[in-house]
This record gives structure tokens, sequence and C-alpha cells, in this order.
């Protein structure tokens, strides 16, 4: 069902910041920037290589405010991993899939993720403690 990662997301409290050391420490480029408001973030994705059915990033999360998720996730663990996204043909299917599995799933139909991908989250407690995003790649 997984075909690749496609991002890690990195809960962040200066987004700039963490562009500059993650940029300098592994000369990787910010392909893109984003606010999302609905998913409460401003974001960096950062390129690290290309695969079959899509890239893989970093993603630099910076929450728009405390009780967004990122916002949250920072007063309670400080910075770090916040969520680990693996690339999907079709994310509607790999939710239903998934489900079926008694997973519970955070969104109840896909959201719109950086760069024109579609997006959902499944509950971390159900996924050993990792906060898990689903992505499906735009089509080229
Ligand atoms: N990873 C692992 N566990 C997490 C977590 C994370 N990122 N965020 C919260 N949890 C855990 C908490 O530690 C808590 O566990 P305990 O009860 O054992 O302490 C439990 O989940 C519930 O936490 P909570 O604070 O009551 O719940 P929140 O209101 O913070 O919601 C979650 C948690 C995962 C449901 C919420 O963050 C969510 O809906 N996330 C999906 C959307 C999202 O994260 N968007 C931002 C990224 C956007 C993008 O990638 O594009
Ligand atoms: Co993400």
């Amino acid at each position: 069902m997984f075909m690749r990662i496609d991002h890690i997301g990195i809960a962040c409290r200066d987004l700039e910041e963490k562009i500059e050391l993650f940029s300098r420490t592994f000369e990787l480029t910010v392909v893109a920037r984003e606010v999302n408001e609905e998913q409460g973030v401003k974001e960096a994705m950062l390129h690290i290589a290309d695969g079959e059915g899509g890239g893989s990033y970093i993603q630099l999360l910076e929450p728009l405010s405390d009780d967004s998720p990122v916002g949250k996730f920072l007063a309670r663990r400080g910075e770090g991993v916040h969520h680990v996204a693996f690339g999907v043909a079709d994310v509607a299917e790999a939710m239903s899939t998934i489900s079926e599995k008694g997973v519970r799933l955070l969104d109840e139909r896909p959201r719109h993720g950086s760069m024109g991908s579609e997006i959902a989250f499944l509950h971390p407690k159900d996924v050993g403690g990792m906060l898990t995003e689903l992505v499906q790649a735009p089509k080229p």
C-alpha cells in the first residue's frame, strides 16, 4: 500500500531559524512555503530526493496558534518530530483499508496538504504513538 515516505514533519517554534538550520546542516533546498489555515500551520518543504510516485521531504511546521495541533504539541513535548507521512497512490482507498483494520482516522475525508497533495491523519494512539499522515501527491 505504501510507496514511500513522503515526509517527516518537524514541529518548530521559529520556522525561519529551522529552515536555516536544516538547509545548512543537510544541504537541502526549500521547494515550497505555505500557510495552511485548516491545519493551523506556516510551513516549508525541503526536498530530499525524487522517487517513483513522488518526492520525499522534510516538512518544517510553525503553529499559527497555541491551540492548533502543532501549537499544543510544542507546549507538551517541545520541538522535534511531529509526524511521519506515507505516500500512497490513492488516499481515500488507503483511509478505508486502514480504518477496516481498527485504526481511527482523524479526518473523515481527505484534506488539502502541501504542494497540492491530498492528505489524511491516523490517530497516534492506534499507530504505536506515531502520528501518521497519508499523502496522495498531485497527478503530474
Ligand atoms: N505524535 C504522537 N502523539 C501525539 C501527537 C503527535 N504528534 N500529538 C498528540 N499526541 C498524543 C498526546 O501526547 C496524548 O497522549 P497522552 O494522552 O498519552 O498524553 C494524545 O495524543 C492526545 O493528545 P491531546 O493533546 O489530547 O490531543 P490534541 O488535541 O493535541 O490532538 C491529535 C492530537 C493527534 C488528534 C491532533 O494533533 C490532530 O488532529 N493532528 C492531525 C492534524 C495535524 O497534526 N496537522 C498539522 C500538520 C499538517 C501537515 O502535515 O500538513
Ligand atoms: Co505533514
